[in-house]
């Protein structure tokens, strides 16, 4: 299988192709972990270049992001096992002020693919949202996700309000996303970080001692 083709696709935003690409390179055997590090993320990697350098614009990028999405689809039952004890309940958004997307559901899609039950709280997820959901359900863990800069003090502020409520020693926090780090993790007094999908993973299972 040519990763590039998908690559490709992803970057011209070829949404009608890209799911008969990846269930082709699923047909030849291809692991779906293999599709998706080497070809999706390969390509939306390729978006962020290009975008970075005002080489394209938002209305392609939507459209890369619809291609991931629809790519993204095809992969997700494979990478998620079911029939299998949920091994504790985890909750992943997206930071109050960040709409961004594909890395979140990318660390849903894993977490539940490890066995997780997973609560997806979407994205623009604000302190105190974070806070009554983990109220409401037995959440263990929660993953917060930030792409741009400006939301990263959201972050801060759920923690704190965490910190506040006595919640910091029953409930883990973790962040990640593209402009997130281990130091910045530090400062704000988050539990962990990790730099991407199946690092969350690993991430949360030792935070819950579980492996
Ligand atoms: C796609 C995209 C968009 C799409 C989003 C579509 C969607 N549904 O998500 C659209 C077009 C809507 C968009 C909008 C904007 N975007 Co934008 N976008 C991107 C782009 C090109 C790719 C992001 C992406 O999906 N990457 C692929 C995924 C797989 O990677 P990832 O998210 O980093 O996730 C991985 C890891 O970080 C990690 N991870 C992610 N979350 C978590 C959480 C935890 C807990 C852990 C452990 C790990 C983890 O695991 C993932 C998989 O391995 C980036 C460029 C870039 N290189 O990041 C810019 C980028 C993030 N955007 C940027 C900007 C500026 C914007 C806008 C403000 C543009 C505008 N002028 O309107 C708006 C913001 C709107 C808002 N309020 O959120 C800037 C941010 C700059 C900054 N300093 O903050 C970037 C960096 C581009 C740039 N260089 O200028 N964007």
């Amino acid at each position: 299988m040519d990763y590039n083709k998908i690559t490709d696709a992803i970057f011209n935003g070829d949404i009608a192709n890209i799911p008969q690409l990846v269930k082709e390179a699923i047909s030849e055997g291809i692991p779906p972990e293999d599709i998706l590090e080497k070809g999706l993320i390969e390509g939306m990697s390729l978006v962020g270049v290009k975008f970075k350098a005002n080489e394209i614009f938002v209305p392609e990028v939507l459209i890369a992001a619809k291609a991931m999405h629809a790519g993204m689809d095809i992969l997700e039952p494979m990478l998620v096992e079911s029939g299998v004890q949920p091994k504790a309940t985890v909750a992943v958004g997206t930071v109050k002020g960040d709409l961004h997307d594909i890395g979140k559901n990318l660390v849903v899609m894993m977490l539940k693919g490890a066995g997780f039950k997973v609560i997806d709280l979407g994205i623009d997820v604000a302190p105190d949202v974070f806070l009554k959901r983990a109220g409401k359900e037995k959440i263990s863990l929660i993953c917060m996700s930030s792409l741009i800069t400006t939301s990263m003090p959201s972050m801060k502020a759920t923690i704190d309000l965490f910190k506040e409520k006595g919640l910091n020693e029953k409930i883990k926090i973790i962040i990640g996303g593209a402009p997130v780090t281990q130091e910045y993790a530090d400062l704000i007094g988050a539990d962990g970080y990790a730099d991407d999908a199946s690092s969350a993973v690993d991430k949360v299972k030792e935070l819950l001692n579980l492996k």
